[in-house]
């Protein structure tokens, strides 16, 4: 596990992302990897009739999962590993607050698969304060040519406007990129148990991979800060926004 430092804070919160190697690993990945692909079909029969727990595209004329929500629920000794004490006490000290687990994710991107549009992930949570923060984990090597994510930096105190997107399995997007457009960008190449932390208030997204480029699996665990709570109109909102994207 890596040990965090004050300068390793300062730029968490200048630029809402961190990228840490060897946070978990290899062969805790690689374990949790070679589960998930043995077992994808029988989790999309398990889970079929739930599509706000399981999201999966057609690759290559197969089935393969895109997002699952449900890992902790389906082999908890296999995923749990990663919800860990180091992992919590991360979590706690980079938001400078107590955390809860709120989610653990499968993310995959295939070659051929949809974008990710540049995003702030509290457009979708509504918190108040927007504490909270996601550990991207890569169970298998990637980067932005087979669709990683890249952030666009921006400090832990700016939110953004968001409007409703067209991109299938995602509903906002910046609203204005134009005032962003001379940010820095930050792209990594993750080997497996490598991982980025980011803020809730961090801008990322993921280009289209080509078809053919290698599948990039992660594990995905969000953490909330114990005193946030949702916004006042946050649920109006986001269902506002669903509706016009319905309409796109
Ligand atoms: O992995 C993905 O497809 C989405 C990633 C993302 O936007 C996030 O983790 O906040």
């Amino acid at each position: 596990m890596t040990a965090f430092d004050f300068l390793s804070i300062a730029t968490f919160e200048r630029q809402s992302v961190l990228f840490l190697s060897n946070l978990y690993d290899a062969s805790v990945c690689s374990c949790a990897l070679d589960h998930f692909l043995i077992r994808e079909q029988e989790i999309i029969q398990t889970y079929h009739d739930d599509p706000r727990g399981l999201s999966c595209e057609l690759i290559n004329g197969i089935q393969t999962v895109k997002y699952f929500e449900y890992p902790l629920h389906f082999a908890p000794k296999v995923y749990g590993r990663f919800v860990n004490s180091e992992v919590l006490k991360l979590a706690t000290k980079l938001l400078g607050r107590d955390v809860y687990l709120v989610s653990c994710e499968i993310h995959s991107r295939s070659g051929g698969g949809t974008e990710i549009p540049s995003h702030q992930d509290n457009a979708y949570y509504g918190l108040s304060n927007g504490h909270a923060l996601t550990v991207y984990v890569a169970l298998n090597s990637q980067s932005p040519a087979n669709g990683g994510l890249q952030y666009i930096e921006n400090p832990i105190s700016e939110e953004l406007e968001h409007k409703p997107s067209a991109s299938k399995a995602f509903s906002l997007q910046i609203a204005d990129m134009g005032a962003i457009a001379s940010r820095p960008r930050l792209s990594f190449s993750y080997s497996a148990g490598d991982c980025t932390i980011h803020h809730s208030r961090s801008i990322h997204f993921a280009s289209i991979a080509p078809p053919e480029t290698q599948r990039a699996i992660v594990l995905r665990m969000t953490f909330y800060a114990e005193s946030e709570r949702i916004r006042d109109g946050h649920d109006l909102w986001y269902a506002s926004m669903i509706a016009t994207n319905r309409a796109l």
